[in-house]
């Protein structure tokens, strides 16, 4: 009889941890909804790269982990150079973030923004899919978040109100908007231009109230946001730089998942980047660029650079190459140029 009721007691005991092992105590630690932070919104590829991500996570993980998009870094009140140090801190939960805005805290992310080092966008494969890319979600790693997958923001083209840019002279004395990472105002001033740090968020009103002449990035963005109804109405395809995308997570918010479930998460971002990424070159890669021809329809000055007009941005801007290199570390710039040189075209 005691033993019967035992063995009653063992298998009601078990039946309980089986329970929780499958189900309850696993999702006990997790939140009912996770905040991922974007500049961008849904109307833009890198809108889009968030939005997938979140969709699919939802439905492999059968809801379990449920994310919340916060465009516009609403979670840091528009201020994008705080997005990274935000992440490590747990304000924001989840991230798919330029290397732009995170480059003030990891050194290494302004590889990317170094003039002319990425002259196509096989160039930018071989190094985000390649060695290169590794190295630096290591990097990313070490300075506290969990990197996943790469997505892509873009080549970043100069458009201004004034005239056509043809050359570095065409650009002097003109107010151009930068991003909050210091190499860009190196650049612009080596071209002669008089750079404004500024968040996307000041930038659209400064754009339409004409305190700045001009601005550079992707091409979608002048599309979606109808640039030439604030006064942009040239625009120079110069491929100067791009900045990739990098889907990571807080690394404690990573720590209270169960390893299938982090196994998801990080396949539904390499998946969504591999999305993303074709999103973001549509219309740029075809040999007619039909983005281009939209933007002309605008009633927009496109101008292509000629290898020789391109050449004269390339040395202006060499002595900012040659000063950065040591601050992204010149192994990496190194390694970075052998892949680039390395590549299938
Ligand atoms: O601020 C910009 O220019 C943007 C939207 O491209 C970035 O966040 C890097």
């Amino acid at each position: 009889m005691k033993f019967r009721r035992t063995l009653l007691g063992l298998a009601a005991v078990a039946a309980t941890l089986g329970l929780f092992s499958t189900g309850a105590m696993a999702q006990a630690a997790y939140k009912p909804e996770y905040k991922m932070s974007l500049v961008l919104g849904p109307p833009t590829p890198w809108g889009q790269a968030g939005k997938i991500w979140a969709d699919l996570v939802k439905e492999r993980t059968q809801g379990r982990i449920n994310i919340k998009l916060y465009p516009g870094v609403s979670l840091i009140q528009g201020d994008q150079t705080r997005e990274f140090s935000a992440l490590r801190q747990g304000v924001i939960d989840m991230a798919v973030g330029s290397t732009i805005n995170w480059s003030p805290q990891v050194k290494q992310l302004n590889l990317f923004s170094m003039p002319f080092l990425m002259p196509d966008y096989a160039a930018i494969d071989a190094l985000t899919q390649g060695d290169v890319g590794a190295q630096i979600f290591k990097t990313l790693d070490k300075s506290g978040v969990v990197p996943l997958a790469w997505g892509e923001n873009g080549y970043r083209e100069i458009t201004n109100s004034k005239k056509p840019i043809k050359s570095p002279e065409d650009l002097k004395g003109m107010k151009i908007r930068v991003v909050g990472s210091p190499i860009y105002s190196d650049m612009f001033t080596a071209l002669g231009a008089n750079p404004t740090q500024m968040s996307w968020a000041d930038a659209q009103p400064a754009l339409a109230s004409g305190a700045v002449d001009g601005q550079e990035n992707p091409l979608f963005l002048f599309t979606v946001l109808k640039m030439h109804t604030v006064g942009q109405k040239f625009v120079t395809t110069w491929g100067y730089v791009a900045d990739p995308l990098v889907f990571v997570v807080n690394k404690e918010i990573w720590a209270s998942w169960t390893p299938a479930d982090q196994a998801i998460v990080r396949q539904a971002a390499v998946d969504a980047g591999k999305q993303e990424i074709a999103i973001a070159r549509k219309g740029l890669v075809e040999a007619d660029k039909p983005v281009l021809k939209d933007i002309a329809a605008m009633g927009v000055t496109v101008t292509s650079l000629t290898p020789a007009e391109r050449e004269a941005f390339v040395k202006a801007t060499r002595p900012v190459y040659d000063k950065w290199k040591s601050t992204v570390g010149a192994d990496l710039v190194a390694q970075a140029e052998k892949a680039i040189a390395a590549r299938k075209k």
